[in-house]
């Protein structure tokens, strides 16, 4: 019983990521971002926390990507960061930033 309500909550959130991850078109990202994405995330795990996401931030600020010189200047990495966080698992994607640059 245990097993399958794990397995069923597991299979819930792949469909979940699945669909908020679909509108996400990486393709249409700055390749400068891509890699100032692994150079900002210090932990390799592929998400940016919040102190990565300002080395991030940052980063991008200096190649005036996005509105990066904006939440620099005006210190405001947490409202961008909260905003980002799509799922707010309180952890930021690759996707979840190409999703919200893309406009989706
Ligand atoms: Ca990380
Ligand atoms: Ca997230």
């Amino acid at each position: 019983m245990r097993k399958t309500s794990r397995a069923l909550v597991s299979s819930i959130a792949i469909i979940l990521s699945g669909a908020s991850f679909a509108a996400a078109d990486l393709t249409k990202m700055n390749p400068d971002s891509m890699e100032h994405f692994p150079m900002a995330d210090q932990n390799s795990d592929e998400k940016l926390s919040l102190e990565e996401f300002k080395i991030f931030v940052n980063l991008e600020a200096e190649d005036d990507i996005g509105k990066s010189r904006k939440l620099k200047r005006y210190k405001k990495y947490e409202t961008g960061y909260t905003k980002m966080d799509a799922n707010k698992d309180g952890a930021l994607t690759l996707e979840e930033i190409a999703a919200f640059r893309v406009g989706n």
